[in-house]
């Protein structure tokens, strides 16, 4: 070999180990990392999918909403992150007031339900409404007729002292679904009384969990009596057979719209274009249901799942997504829950 040659090969080298050696820099092309904030099921059936119908490879992160809006806020300087799809509608609207995401206007816009397309004027085209869910609770049958507790209906049911220890919900500062209970109480009940409410409630937690969903699965367990979640998170389990009822709480409820972003100086933006006109098909939406996820979807031709929650029967509140998804009000309202109730005494 010359020695022009082997000097050829050698910069070759050293210019490929670069580029494998500066994470967050040049990507190969047809790449696509997608911050993906519904249950793991979900996203990998997603990731299949999109994969098989485009060719591009995908590289995934699950994570807890509130946990996904701080990671593309921390990376905000050199983002890692293409796509953020799914999770509660507000830490995507408090992204998008923060300038974290970027404006698109998709050619499926026109396939939405209206819900799906006010989210996206509200945040100036810079997140979507892909499903919507209903929050409430669930509880373990077979416990609480062991332990003697009559039929649960309402929020007003959960601050039973019989209950100590026996309910179970997460942390709103990770979790979207918590942080909808949070906005809920306070639109539901007026600031006062609502935090009156959280501080009652806190008596009868028995943890505060990362991940929105994971009460569902202990319900299901029987690791607490009583789980609140978005109702369709406890159906998961009752279609496998678990002894749980699903409550949709009588003095009304609120709900999510799960939301989709393109991060701002996303490195692969022809494929987060890609995944976002795709994930808004009634293909790609119905996937779903295939993975045991029963949300509403946003595509009016897709085929809503049978097991989800039927909204004609559930009393819901006039949920205000820009009050409560704005910056300053989801900051103030978790600074508020850290400061009065996280810790307080039992
Ligand atoms: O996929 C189920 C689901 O409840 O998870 C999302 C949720 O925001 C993610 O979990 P966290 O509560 O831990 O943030 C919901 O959008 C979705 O319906």
């Amino acid at each position: 070999m010359t020695t022009r040659k082997t000097a050829q090969i050698a910069a070759l080298a050293l210019l490929g180990a670069a580029a494998l050696a500066a994470p967050g820099t040049a990507r190969a092309q047809g790449d696509l990392v997608l911050y993906c904030t519904v249950q793991e099921e979900w996203c990998r059936a997603m990731v299949t999918a999109f994969e098989k119908k485009t060719g591009v490879k995908v590289a995934m992160t699950r994570k807890s909403s509130g946990e996904l809006y701080a990671q593309i806020k921390a990376e905000a300087a050199n983002p890692k992150g293409d796509i953020w799809w799914g999770g509660t509608g507000d830490p995507h609207l408090q992204a998008a007031e923060e300038n974290l995401t970027l404006d698109y206007t998709s050619p499926m816009n026109k396939e939405l339900h209206p819900w799906a397309i006010k989210q996206w004027e509200q945040s100036k085209k810079r997140t979507i409404g892909v499903y919507s869910g209903a929050l409430g609770y669930g509880y373990n049958t077979k416990q609480a007729a062991d332990k003697k507790l009559p039929e649960m209906k309402c929020w007003s049911d959960l601050l039973d002292p019989k209950l100590k220890d026996e309910v179970q919900v997460a942390d709103p500062n990770s979790s979207g679904t918590s942080y909808t209970l949070l906005a809920t109480m306070v639109q539901l009940m007026g600031e006062d009384k609502g935090f009156d409410y959280l501080k009652k409630l806190h008596k009868n937690i028995n943890q505060y969990t990362k991940s929105g969903a994971a009460p569902a699965k202990a319900t299901s367990l029987g690791e607490t009596t009583v789980g609140i979640v978005f109702q369709h998170d406890m159906v998961t389990f009752v279609v496998q057979g678990a002894p749980i009822k699903v409550v949709a709480p009588c003095e009304g409820t609120g709900y999510e719209i799960g939301s989709m972003s393109i991060v701002k100086g996303a490195k692969n933006l022809d494929n987060a274009k890609k995944w976002y006109d795709w994930a808004l098909t009634a293909e790609a939406q119905e996937l779903g249901a295939t993975a045991k996820a029963f949300q509403v979807p946003s595509n009016k031709s897709a085929k809503a799942p049978k097991e989800a929650p039927d909204f004609s029967k559930i009393k819901f509140i006039d949920y205000d997504f820009a009050k409560y998804g704005s910056s300053a009000e989801r900051k103030r309202l978790l600074s508020k829950w850290d400061a009065e109730v996280k810790n307080l005494p039992k």
